[in-house]
């Protein structure tokens, strides 16, 4: 069976990208893969959070995995910093890496950069990444067209430690949705919708109550030309309008815009569309998130089951880098 594994930052609250792009694919694959996700919440640590709000927000999120039909009992649901193979295999594939391919990455560039005040773990948290999908032996990552680039990063270092160490690592593909996998800003439609470029109207989350959901849509941004084609090169507003709705019908934007007329209809039913795909998820997330103990117990559990997997995959890469193993008398 393929195994797949994917996870998420908890670095603030979940929106219609990580939805359409990540958390959907996650519970579709469920059923066909042995599949692993996790909440990342080390990845969290590149950016200021504090204590109480990350661990506040890993609960969170994985009651929003919980809510959105992920199922303990058909996948594996873990915290990443609950297997301590993460950070040891990354630092495997750092002594892997280059600083120039990891100068390269977009998303690192987007956040700041080469600066003297950035952090370490933002220039390497890709490193990070491929030490958590190689980890699994996985062969599929459900990821949105943003990862690609990381995506591509982990097959280039999980090759090399192989060519040079011995076949140590299965290399991974990324599993990209054909709809939504790059869901735009609605104030900003030339770029991501993204958790932490703060840009409220322009960023609809999953637990938005149905009167901002339909605010924010109202007034996204389209043009003037009243035209209604799917043209995301010109006309981005109204291509991210579409997108929700082809994401939210699975057919295709170009399909939804021979149905409309005129702008406002269109808005009236993505609106109405996301209303009904959340208000589900929102009342099963209040249900998930009102047990604690329920999460915590649900998580010890998937951890158990990651760190068995984890614990040969990284004794097998440090076995190949030539690390002594433990010996105990
Ligand atoms: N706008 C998006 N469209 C489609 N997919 C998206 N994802 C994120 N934004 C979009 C997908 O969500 C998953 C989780 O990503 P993450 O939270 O670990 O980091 P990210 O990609 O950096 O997400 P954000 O929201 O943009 O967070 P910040 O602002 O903190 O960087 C990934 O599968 C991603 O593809």
């Amino acid at each position: 069976m393929t195994r797949v594994l994917s996870g998420i930052q908890p670095s603030g609250a979940m929106h219609l990208g990580n939805y359409f792009g990540a958390i959907k694919n996650f519970v579709r694959e469920q059923d066909h893969a042995d599949a692993f996700y996790c909440v990342v919440d080390l990845h969290a640590l590149t950016q200021n959070i504090d204590p109480e709000s990350l661990r506040k927000a890993s609960l969170d999120l994985m009651a929003i995995y919980l809510a959105s039909g992920l199922d303990p009992e058909r996948c594996t649901l873990f915290l990443q910093s609950h297997v301590a193979e993460h950070t040891q295999l990354a630092w495997l594939l750092e002594c892997t890496a280059s600083m120039g391919e990891l100068r390269r990455m977009t998303q690192f560039k987007d956040k700041g950069g080469d600066q003297e005040g950035t952090r370490v773990g933002l220039f390497t948290y890709p490193v990070l990444m491929a030490a958590d999908i190689v980890l699994y032996d996985v062969d599929r990552v459900p990821v949105g067209d943003d990862q690609r680039q990381h995506l591509e990063l982990t097959r280039d270092l999980a090759q090399r430690f192989n060519h040079r160490f011995g076949d140590v690592f299965v290399i991974p593909e990324a599993s990209i949705p054909s709809v939504g996998a790059r869901v735009m800003d609605l104030q900003e439609p030339t770029r991501k919708m993204s958790k932490s470029v703060s840009s409220p109207l322009g960023t609809v989350n999953m637990l938005d109550d149905p009167s901002d959901i339909e605010r924010k849509i109202k007034k996204a941004v389209t043009d003037t030309d009243g035209e209604l084609r799917y043209d995301p090169e010109t006309k981005p507003g109204l291509a991210t309008l579409l997108s929700l709705l082809a994401a939210c019908e699975r057919v295709s934007p170009a399909t939804i815009a021979q149905r409309y007329e005129r702008y406002g209809d269109l808005k009236k039913d993505v609106a109405a569309a996301l209303i009904a795909e959340l208000a589900p998820i929102q009342q099963r997330y209040e249900e998930f998130r009102n047990d604690p103990a329920a999460l915590e117990a649900m998580m010890a559990v998937g951890a158990q089951k990651a760190r068995s997997v984890a614990a040969r995959t990284y004794q097998r890469a440090a076995d190949a880098i030539g690390l002594a193993p433990p010996v105990s008398h």
